[in-house]
């Protein structure tokens, strides 16, 4: 049965992809190329310095070390002046409603994402305090689909990786958990996380119930 919750961040508990997208939209289009809405989709779980290398690639642009560094800084701090506005009003439908029911359950519940980003996010919209371990952008070696993120979760929540279920949105966050031997729940388009165990367009079609289901079957 499950004994713990992980959770991604962007995608899951809040929608800053459109931030993240305002970020590298600002900077392609001063490197003199357009980024539109459909390629961000590409950079929903992947890491800055891989969303980097494929911009510069959709851009047509080589760029020198110097150089590289040099847009990662700028677009990080475009990206946290969008995050520095943020509150508790940004949190995605019935986020709240599933912590609040694993908090009273006493279950662990953690984070795992790829952003660098991921604590001062919760703090700004005030859920730093559900999560029993957050693993980010600044534990991990090998990015999803790799299993890293959310094995080093297991670790700190001391629970086994077939006890732990992720909620994720990006398919790369599936196969990681999938990978991990854990039980994967897609949030988002059932067809692109058809490799998902279960699938919710968001948290306000799941039911506390199927929580509870999980929770309670012997395995
Ligand atoms: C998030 C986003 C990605 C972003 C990555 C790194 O991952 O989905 O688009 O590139 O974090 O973010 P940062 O530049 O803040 O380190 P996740 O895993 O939370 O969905
Ligand atoms: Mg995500």
């Amino acid at each position: 049965s499950t004994s713990a919750f992980i959770f991604d961040l962007d995608g899951v508990i809040v929608d800053t992809a459109k931030y993240h997208y305002l970020a590298w939209k600002k900077l392609a289009n001063e490197l003199g190329f357009e980024f539109t809405k459909e390629q961000n989709e590409l950079f929903k779980g992947v890491s800055r310095k891989r969303c980097l290398e494929i911009l510069l690639d959709i851009g047509g642009i080589t760029a020198s070390q110097e150089d590289f560094d040099r847009w990662m800084v700028e677009k990080n701090e475009d990206y946290l002046e969008y995050i520095e506005k943020m509150d508790a009003s940004e949190i995605l439908p019935d986020v709240p409603k599933v912590l609040n029911f694993l908090k009273q359950k006493n279950i662990p519940i953690a984070l795992g994402s790829a952003s660098k980003n991921a604590r001062p996010i919760l703090e700004k919209v005030n859920l730093l305090s559900y999560f029993d371990a957050i693993v980010d952008g600044n534990d991990v070696t090998k990015a999803k689909p790799d299993p890293e993120v959310f094995l080093i979760a297991a670790r700190k929540l001391n629970v086994a990786p077939e006890k732990c279920l992720v909620f994720e949105d990006a398919v790369a966050g599936i196969q990681a958990a999938n990978n991990a031997n854990m039980i994967s729940v897609g949030i988002g388009d059932a067809l692109v996380l058809s490799e998902a165990d279960h699938n919710f367009n968001d948290f306000t079609e799941m039911s506390l119930d199927f929580l509870e289901g999980l929770m309670s079957t012997q395995a």
